[in-house]
C-alpha cells in the first residue's frame, strides 16, 4: 500500500492522512500492515489536571529531545469536551515554539462528548507514529477518568503533573494518579505552597499500598521558567535505565500486548453480535421458537457461541 510505504520512508503527509484514517476508524489493514515495523519507540505520558501546565512541559521537554537530534510525535488528547476546542487551542499555543521544527509532529484528539473508544483510537495513532520511526511518543492527557489512566497505561514511563493548591494532591491520590505515577512533577514551583507540597506528597506515597521497587522522585518545576526540566530529562533517562535492568520494560509490554488482544477480541466479538442481531428476520423467528418453549433459551446461546463468525441459518 503507497500510503504505508510513504510513512516508512518519513512521509509527514502521508503520516497525517494515516492518522485521519484511524480517527474515521477506516484502517484496520493499515494497521495491520505498520504493526510489523513498531515497537522502538519510547512512550512517555504526561498527565495531571487541567491547567497544571502539561503543555508548557511538553512544550520545554520536547525542545530538549529535539536538541539531542531525536524524533518525537506529541498527541495531545482531551475528552473534556464541550470545552475541548479552547483547550485544544490552549495546546496550540503553548506547544507553539515546536510547530515549526522538523523532527516533531502534534497531533491533538477531542471527542467532542462520547468517549467510546478513545483510548483505543490513542494507542492506535502511537502505533503509527511509531512506525514512522519516532524516538520517543509525548503522549498528554488530562489524569481525571479511566480513560485517560487506560491511555497511561500504555507509555513506558508516566509523568503526574501537580501544583501547589490545596488539596491538589488529596485530589491526585483518589484519582489514581499516585499509582500510575512514575515522576511526580510539582510545577508551578515558582507559587506558594510547592515546598509544603512536596513534603505532602513524599508522606503520602509513604503510605501507598503497593510499594514499588523505582522509589521514584518528586521534582519541583517552574515550566515557563525552563527550570527542572534537564533534570526531568535524565530522571525520564534513569527510569528507562532501571526498567530496561529490571526486566519490568519487556514485562509491561507483554502485558500490554495481552491488554490490547483482549479488547481487539471484544470489539470483534460485539461487531458479530450486532451483525447477527441487527435487522435479522431469522433473529425473530428464534424469539418466536424460544417463547413458544419450542427450543431453550440457554442451548441456544451456547450454540451461537460456539458458530460466531459462521452462519445461523439453522435456525
Ligand atoms: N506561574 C507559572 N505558570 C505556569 C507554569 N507552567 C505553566 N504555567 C501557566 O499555566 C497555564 C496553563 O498551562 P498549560 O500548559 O496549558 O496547562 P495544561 O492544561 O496542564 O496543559 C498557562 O497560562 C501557563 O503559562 C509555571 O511553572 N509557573
Ligand atoms: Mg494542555
Amino acid at each position: 500500500m503507497k500510503l504505508v510505504k510513504d510513512l516508512l520512508k518519513g512521509n509527514k503527509v502521508a503520516l497525517a492522512r494515516i492518522i485521519t484514517k484511524i480517527e474515521n476508524n477506516e484502517s484496520i489493514s493499515l494497521l495491520s500492515k505498520l504493526f510489523a515495523y513498531t515497537g522502538k519507540s519510547y512512550y512517555i505520558g504526561i498527565t495531571g489536571p487541567p491547567g497544571a501546565g502539561k503543555s508548557t512541559l511538553v512544550d520545554r521537554l520536547v525542545n530538549r529531545l529535539l536538541d539531542k537530534k531525536k524524533k518525537i510525535g506529541i498527541l495531545a488528547v482531551d475528552p473534556t469536551s464541550p470545552f475541548s476546542g479552547g483547550a485544544l487551542l490552549g495546546d496550540r499555543i503553548r506547544m507553539s515554539s515546536l510547530a515549526t521544527k522538523q523532527g516533531v509532529f502534534i497531533r491533538s484528539m477531542a471527542t467532542r462528548g462520547s468517549l467510546g473508544g478513545l483510548a483505543e483510537t490513542t494507542k492506535d495513532v502511537a502505533l503509527a507514529f511509531d512506525a514512522f520511526g519516532m524516538d520517543y511518543i509525548v503522549i498528554e492527557t488530562i489524569g481525571v477518568g479511566q480513560v485517560e489512566l487506560d491511555i497511561a497505561g500504555i507509555c513506558d514511563t508516566t509523568v503526574v503533573v501537580l501544583v501547589p493548591e490545596s488539596g491538589d494532591s488529596i485530589q491526585a491520590m483518589k484519582a489514581g494518579l499516585l499509582e500510575i505515577a512514575d515522576i511526580i512533577l510539582v510545577n508551578k514551583a515558582d507559587r506558594e505552597g510547592a515546598e509544603r507540597m512536596v513534603t505532602e506528597l513524599k508522606f503520602m506515597l509513604e503510605l501507598r499500598a503497593v510499594k514499588k521497587t523505582w522509589e521514584y522522585p518528586i521534582i519541583s518545576t517552574i515550566a515557563t521558567q525552563d527550570k527542572g526540566i534537564d533534570e526531568t530529562i535524565s530522571i525520564i533517562e534513569s527510569h528507562k535505565e532501571y526498567l530496561k535492568q529490571s526486566g519490568d520494560f519487556e514485562a509491561k509490554r507483554k502485558e500490554r500486548i495481552k491488554f490490547r488482544i483482549r479488547a481487539l477480541i471484544e470489539k470483534r466479538i460485539r461487531a458479530s453480535i450486532e451483525k447477527m442481531t441487527l435487522g435479522e428476520k431469522e433473529f425473530d423467528k428464534l424469539v418466536e421458537k424460544v417463547y413458544k418453549k419450542e427450543l431453550n433459551l440457554y442451548e441456544i446461546a451456547d450454540d451461537i457461541m460456539k458458530n460466531l463468525g459462521g452462519r445461523y441459518g439453522r435456525y
